[in-house]
């Protein structure tokens, strides 16, 4: 099984204290900072961009996990502050040229990883497996934090990793987005999943202080 990684979710956290929360999470280990880049034409939404990326990367040495919603993102790759360690999502339905787009992202020396909505099927994957590092399975419909589970989100979840095996893809990470509780985060690991997107769901639900949310989603995970 491959080791978890938790990535939390930068449009859910408290971006007026937004140095002490990147200190904490730093202290905590946290593999990656998940950044939500709408354009409010993929998704209802407008969030984030590549400046806040740039922001980032000054301020913080955990690496980004991009996910990009937004349009025709095989134009867009070169606006990202990408390299060595850094994820980047991209969904298969938003683009002419998902290959196109996954290939760009590794030129930078990052990881692509194909975002998958919850009505797209898992056979949309079939022409990509040696250009993927990673499979962001939506476990919402994309655009807002706060919402519940699609109703198959856990047999999706399970369902890509067999396809992943079956085809000896087993180095290739499941990331989940979406409604990561504690309680759906360890039913989601034991379905194959392995980067949790850590949102209004868990870290940032404010009912206790972020370390110890933090290091209670780590035991969920595994
Ligand atoms: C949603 C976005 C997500 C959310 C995250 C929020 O379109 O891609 O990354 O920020 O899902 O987490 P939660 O726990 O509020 O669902
Ligand atoms: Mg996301």
């Amino acid at each position: 099984m491959i080791k978890s990684a938790i990535s939390p979710s930068m449009m859910c956290a408290d971006l007026m204290n937004l140095r002490s929360q990147l200190d904490v999470m730093q202290k905590q280990d946290i593999d990656y900072l998940h950044v939500d880049i709408m354009d409010g034409v993929f998704v209802p939404n407008y969030m984030l961009g590549p400046g806040f990326c740039s922001m980032l990367k000054e301020a913080s040495p955990i690496p980004l996990d991009i996910h990009l919603m937004v349009t025709q993102p095989e134009q867009k790759i070169s606006w990202l502050p990408i390299g060595p360690g850094d994820y980047v999502s991209v969904h298969v339905e938003a683009g002419y040229h998902i290959l196109r787009s996954l290939q760009a992202i590794r030129q930078t020396g990052a990881k692509a990883m194909a975002a998958l909505n919850p009505g797209t099927p898992i056979t949309a994957l079939e022409h990509l497996l040696r250009d993927i590092d990673g499979v962001l399975v939506m476990t919402v419909n994309p655009g807002f934090s706060g919402q519940k589970l699609v109703f198959d989100a856990l047999e999706k979840i399970a369902s890509v990793r067999r396809y992943l095996d079956d085809r000896g893809f087993y180095h290739i990470d499941i990331e989940v987005d979406g409604n990561v509780s504690m309680e759906n985060a360890a039913k989601m690991r034991s379905a194959g999943a392995n980067i949790f997107v850590a949102g209004s769901s868990s870290i940032f639900s404010k009912q206790a202080p972020l370390d110890r949310l933090i290091f209670q989603l780590k035991a969920a995970c595994g």
